[in-house]
């Protein structure tokens, strides 16, 4: 009984680490990141687009400056796309973006706050959106 119980504390503690880690390693990976300011005037960022994510999924830019995402898909067969849309903001994007694709929009917010962009497309088992495939823009 002692033994049952001393593995049952030892299994707890285990799965406790491990979700601590976990939590840790996503909350790494949600990290915002700044769209870089060049010297042309546009804020530029580059975003991994996976099956079923965005990478970086938090991008922060300064707003009325011209803000230029790359899309690069390194999927092999499942298409997607980069749905950004709050016209109220001057956010008018819904670009396809095809499996090992690279692609660039451009776009001005004209309003201060947070925007969410996804992908739209559905599979058999979902929407791409709510596997993950979504992320948030802030404007400052
Ligand atoms: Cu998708």
């Amino acid at each position: 009984m002692k033994n049952i119980i001393k593995l049952l504390t030892l299994l707890f503690i285990t799965v406790l680490l491990f979700t601590t880690y976990l939590a840790f390693v996503y909350d790494k990976e949600s990290k915002a990141i700044e769209a870089k300011l060049s010297e042309d005037g546009v804020q530029r960022v580059d975003v991994i687009v996976d099956s079923y994510s965005f990478e970086p999924n938090q991008i922060i830019a300064v707003v009325n400056k011209p803000v230029e995402i790359t899309l690069r898909s390194v999927t092999t067969v499942v298409p997607h796309n980069f749905n950004l849309n709050s016209p109220e903001a001057g956010l008018n994007i819904d670009q396809d973006i095809s499996p090992g694709e690279e692609v660039k929009v451009t776009f001005t917010p004209t309003k201060i706050g947070i925007f969410e962009f996804y992908c739209d497309k559905k599979g058999l088992f979902g929407s791409h959106q709510k596997k993950g495939m979504k992320g948030i823009l802030e404007v400052k």
